[in-house]
């Protein structure tokens, strides 16, 4: 006998059809300068009903100044030092905000669509001790566009100051970001 789910009930239920592909990657967090800084992140990517890949990053840090620092995925895989962790990763191409230029006669050769970046969000350091649980469909562990593994690899930042999610409609001013680095620590995948 056939149960008929109402499609209201489908509704509900899809966002919690979500599967994880096995894939997964850490990263050991260590002090730009300052040794007693120290973590892990961890990151596993699933897969929704539709098809889009999430990756939720989990991270746990020690040693840092309690408040809010920011946390992004930097573009290369270095860390040594800091620095060499490159800007956030954003692969694009960017340029083209709309979506559907592929159908113009003359399509743009740069659509940026999905969105994409390796912006997280803050970490809160309480008593010296900070966790941050966060999902994002910025980024792939699987080979793609948005890949953390592209040819130069990728790295999580934590940087000293909070990032104030400030964009160019607002303000741009110097470290509003989170300015200098924390804590860097190289993606690598895990079996
Ligand atoms: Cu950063």
């Amino acid at each position: 006998m056939r149960v008929l789910i109402p499609a209201v009930a489908l509704v509900f239920l899809a966002p919690a059809l979500v599967a994880a592909d096995g894939l997964r990657a850490v990263a050991d967090m260590k002090g730009c300068t300052n040794p007693a800084i120290t973590g892990t992140a961890t990151l596993a990517e699933q897969v929704t009903a539709e098809g889009v890949k999430e990756v939720t990053v989990e991270l746990r840090m020690t040693g840092l100044a309690d408040g809010k620092h920011a946390v992004h995925i930097h573009e290369v895989g270095s860390c040594e030092p800091c620095a060499a962790a490159g800007g956030h990763h954003d692969p694009g191409p960017a340029g083209q905000p709309r979506p559907d230029t592929a159908s113009d006669d003359v399509p743009a050769a740069d659509i940026n669509h999905p969105f994409h970046m390796g912006d997280l969000i803050n970490l809160e350091v309480k008593d010296g001790v900070g966790t941050l649980k966060h999902t994002t469909n910025r980024v792939t562990l699987a080979p793609g566009r948005l890949s953390l593994f592209d040819a130069d690899g990728s790295s999580i930042v934590v940087h000293t100051q909070q990032d104030t999610y400030c964009d160019e409609e607002s303000d741009l001013k110097k470290g509003c970001a989170g300015g200098a680095r924390d804590a860097c620590g190289i993606i690598r995948r895990v079996e």
